[in-house]
């Protein structure tokens, strides 16, 4: 079923990633402010990966961006069945992006392949530099790795080198971007490698 969806996706031109990281690590913040700086450039949809609440689909539906939320109910991940679904009632326009923020969780959406072109793992500082040692099925899967929350640092005793030289014993192709969603700080690294990953 990954497989369609890829098909699906390359068949559009659809640009679809998948965004997990833990827990409140700031995926649907990174994405309200991607979706608000991107919004002329880029033709938005968003699925929203949670086990309970519509919240996040309601922060994206106030951008005015299509947006569809999935429940998991006791599911601890999105699977690729859950993203046919959600697709085919976006109706995705061709040359779209669509960003798949999955269930918050560090263990097991590392396990399932939704068709995504490329998988973005959100950290935030906050959350221990040890985390892709800890949890490095995550970090191996992902070719993205955005660490956010830097505008906390100041405040905190996290040695980014320290975090980046972890993740790259797990995975030594990840690429970073650090990045403050909340406060904007960073951003464009992080968007113009959104576009490069664009074909025109
Ligand atoms: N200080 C700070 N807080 C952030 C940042 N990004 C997100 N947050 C906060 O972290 C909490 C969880 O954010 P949310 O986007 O809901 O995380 P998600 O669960 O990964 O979608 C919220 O209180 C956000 O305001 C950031 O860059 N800096
Ligand atoms: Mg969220």
């Amino acid at each position: 079923m990954a497989a369609r969806n890829r098909g699906y996706f390359e068949a559009r031109n659809i640009l679809a990633l998948n965004l997990v990281s833990s827990p409140g690590s700031g995926k649907t913040t990174l994405l309200e402010r991607t979706l608000r700086d991107l919004g002329e450039e880029m033709d938005f949809y968003v699925i929203e990966g949670d086990q309970q609440t519509t919240n996040d689909a309601e922060r994206i539906a106030a951008l005015q961006v299509p947006v569809r939320q999935i429940n998991t109910g006791k599911g601890c991940h999105l699977e690729s069945d859950m993203i046919y679904e959600a697709v085919r009632q976006l109706d995705i326009a061709n040359d779209g992006v669509l960003m798949i923020e999955n269930v918050g969780n560090l263990v097991c959406p590392s396990m399932f392949n939704l068709g995504e072109q490329a998988r973005v793992v959100i950290i935030s500082v906050t959350e221990g530099e040890d985390k892709p040692i800890k949890y490095p099925d995550m970090f191996h899967t992902s070719q993205i790795c955005l660490i956010n929350k830097t505008d906390l640092l100041p405040y905190l005793e996290c040695d980014l080198e320290r975090l980046k030289n972890y993740a790259l014993q797990v995975n030594p192709d990840l690429k970073f971007f650090e990045v403050s969603a909340l406060k904007g700080e960073g951003m464009e690294q992080w968007y113009n490698w959104l576009r490069s990953q664009r074909n025109p």
